[in-house]
């Protein structure tokens, strides 16, 4: 298989809020090294950069503004004599107001994000362009190749971001941005499939009014798992997008056996509803170990999961998410695409 990836990803590193203390993020530069070294000791294939695409390119699933806010965050807020991390501290909840975009730094990031897992930094932009270009490009090989499968091994990762908001590490959906680029390619029906242990809230948003991407996601439940307040069942969709989101919430301690029932009712949904694409966020956050999650798949269900998955017969591209074991995190993803591929 195809794999696509970006140095650039170097570019960002950051902080993060959690458990009331601020410290390193979980979401670090060596995740992407660590799988790209297992791409290459199995010899998955070949392996190419990012090109660059232009920035309207992101406008389909982003807005006009929350792009601009990315590229000038840093600058602004350097501005100011502040040289660490930016990271936002009020957010617009329920009855505040949403209608404006505050003029202030301190406003805009608040206004812009869902939680304190974003960190801006001085390389934050070219990173997450780096990563929402690898996407493209990725999706671009298939297409124009006419290949099979291609792996796009982004960082950061993109599915918690929606079109007006950065949140749990991600900032452009890089899932999402390659589903619009589908579409302009003469796909009618593109699946997204997330595998990620989180609820893809982002991509779920972005999509939930349309009948020409569908979402399924299958994840710790909300009432235990980050994002909480997302990834319910009863979440199917609004207006002509109703039917077409479905949410595979699971329980605390979740076990290949019942993951992969969940994995098989969502692909039954996605050959019901007639996909010509299919794009998987691929987080292997599911890991027994994962030190942020609380599913206890094991590295060989990876190679089952991906042999599932090629069930569905359509051109696939893979989207690097999440997954935080750094030890198994190339083994993982790896295996996801041996499995998908036939070879184990
Ligand atoms: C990202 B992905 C809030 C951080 C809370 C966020 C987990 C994000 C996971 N400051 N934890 O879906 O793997
Ligand atoms: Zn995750």
């Amino acid at each position: 298989m195809l794999t696509v990836f970006s140095s650039k990803h170097h570019l960002h590193h950051g902080i993060e809020l959690k458990d009331g203390l601020i410290g390193p993020s979980f979401e670090k530069p060596q995740r992407a090294d660590t799988v790209l070294d297992r791409v290459k000791m199995v010899q998955l294939g070949e392996i190419i950069g990012e090109r660059e695409f232009d920035r309207s390119c992101y406008v389909q699933a982003h807005s006009e503004r929350y792009i601009s806010f990315l590229e000038n965050a840093w600058s602004e807020w350097k501005a100011l004599g502040r040289n660490y991390d930016a990271l936002p501290l009020v957010w617009p909840v329920r009855d505040l107001a949403i209608s404006q975009e505050p003029n202030f730094i301190d406003g805009k990031l608040g206004f812009y994000s869902m939680d304190a897992g974003c960190p801006i930094t001085a390389g934050t932009w070219e990173a997450i362009k780096a990563s929402a270009d690898t996407a493209l490009t990725a999706c671009e090989e298939i297409i124009k190749k006419n290949i099979k499968s291609a792996f796009a091994l982004c960082r950061p990762p993109g599915h918690h971001a929606a079109r007006e908001y950065m949140g749990g590490y991600c900032y452009l959906n890089n899932a999402a941005i390659a589903a619009e680029y589908a579409l302009t390619q003469g796909f009618k029906k593109v699946a997204i499939l997330d595998v990620d242990f989180h609820h893809g809230n982002g991509t779920q948003t972005i999509f939930y009014d349309r009948d020409n991407v569908f979402f399924a996601s299958i994840h710790g439940h909300p009432r235990d798992s980050y994002p909480y307040f997302s990834g319910f069942e009863s979440e199917l969709g609004i207006d002509a997008g109703l039917g077409f989101n479905a949410n595979f919430p699971l329980n605390k301690g979740t076990k290949w056996i019942d993951y992969k029932k969940a994995l098989e009712s969502s692909l039954v949904k996605i050959k019901e509803y007639g996909a010509d694409f299919l794009i998987i966020s691929l987080g292997v956050d599911t890991f027994k170990d994962d030190p942020i999650s609380h599913f206890c798949l094991e590295s060989t269900d990876y190679l089952e999961m991906g042999r599932i998955i090629s069930q569905i017969n359509q051109p696939t591209l893979f989207v690097m998410e999440g997954g935080y074991m750094v030890d198994e995190i190339g083994i993982n993803v790896v295996n996801t695409l041996l499995g998908f591929e036939g070879k184990f």
